[in-house]
């Protein structure tokens, strides 16, 4: 069976992004790979974290992973500080990635803007973890949002050069391959089309939470942002499957809030289209109110469940941890005596 790999930072509270981009496309999974999914708290601190809130964070994304449907029995979840071997592999590959690689990533760059001097040298380094993640499992495949493409590349760089320095060419680590859902959606920001809902946003009225109650989601949606003009027809995509970036630019909220209808609908743009030409925002929030809180708030309601209770949870986390130690640690030794480590 391979072996799928993927993980989500608790460096907030998490949102429809998260849910539709990536929980949700995690559950099937666990039924035909060796499912790991993992809270990256490392991750989460390579920007301020406030302790308590990190802890609190990523009990709530477990939760989150918990009512989306994983099930510990079928997946390994656990906390990624719980797991040693990656911080310790991340090391190993800081010493194999090349700066001019680390340079090139945009996400950085996006994340920094123009603080990139008092960025945390763990952000800049933060693929090399990302890559340790992943090698540290052999896993070969990465369920991922598009967003994370670039990351990923660069994780089969470092695998190569390892491969390729340290192992006289011998597959240590397998280059790992995206797993990207082509109903997936990138969930736009409600305040700005343009910009990615994040869980680091600041303000609440941007995202659409996954603990929101129905009366937040319909607050919410009444108030995002939205143009003058009638909502686009299906002849509007010519040939293609999805719209341009051209289409996106011009009516950014417009594609976003038809988008995160296409996404929880699981449908085509086509009939996402073909549902709401011709008319306004207002039909569209009131019919993506009424699907949302259909789908939203049962999860948000099991999370409160199991949040109730934060020692399950912290168990599930600690035996998952437990598990993949025992994976990952023979990987990481493996790794070290090629390099010339002694063990
Ligand atoms: N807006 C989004 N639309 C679609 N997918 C999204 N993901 C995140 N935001 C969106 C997907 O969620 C998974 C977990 O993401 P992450 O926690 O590793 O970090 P992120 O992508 O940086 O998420 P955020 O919410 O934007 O967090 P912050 O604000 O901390 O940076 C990934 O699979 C991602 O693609």
């Amino acid at each position: 069976m391979q072996r799928v790999l993927s993980g989500v930072q608790p460096s907030g509270r998490l949102h429809i992004g998260n849910y539709f981009g990536a929980l949700r496309h995690f559950v099937p999974l666990q039924d035909d790979y060796e499912a790991l999914y993992c809270v990256v708290d490392l991750h989460a601190i390579t920007t301020p974290q406030e302790p308590a809130r990190l802890r609190a964070a990523t009990l709530e994304t477990a939760a989150a992973f918990l009512a989306a449907g994983l099930s510990p029995e079928r997946a390994t979840l656990f906390h990624q500080s719980g797991v040693p071997a990656h911080a310790e592999l991340a090391w190993l590959l800081n010493c194999v990635v090349r700066v001019g690689w680390l340079e090139r990533m945009t996400q950085f760059k996006d994340k920094t803007g123009s603080h990139r001097e008092a960025a945390s040298a763990g952000l800049y380094v933060y693929p090399a973890l990302m890559a340790a993640d992943i090698l540290v499992y052999r896993a070969q495949k990465v369920p991922v949002g598009e967003d994370q493409k670039q990351h990923l590349e660069l994780v089969r760089d470092i695998a190569a050069k390892f491969n390729h320095d340290w192992c006289d060419g011998e597959e240590y680590f397998p280059p790992p391959e995206p797993l990207i859902d082509a109903a997936g959606a990138r969930v736009m920001s409600l305040r700005d089309g343009r910009r990615k809902m994040s869980k680091s946003d600041q303000g609440d009225a941007a995202c659409i939470y996954l603990r929101d109650s129905s009366d937040d989601i319909a607050r919410k949606l009444r108030r995002a942002k939205s143009d003058a003009d009638a909502l686009p027809s299906a002849e509007i995509l010519g040939d293609s499957a999805r719209p341009s970036a051209e289409l996106l630019a011009a009516r950014p909220e417009a594609w976003n809030l038809l988008g995160i209808w296409r996404a929880a609908n699981s449908e085509t743009w086509n009939d996402t289209l073909a549902r709401f030409a011709g008319r306004g925002f207002s039909d569209l929030k009131n019919e993506l109110t009424e699907l949302l809180v259909e789908i939203v708030v049962p999860v948000g309601t099991e999370m409160d469940r199991l949040l109730a209770d934060g020692d399950e949870i912290q168990k599930i986390l600690a035996r998952g941890a437990e598990k993949a130690r025992a994976l990952a640690e023979p990987v990481v030794r493996g790794a070290a005596e090629r390099m010339g480590l002694l063990r």
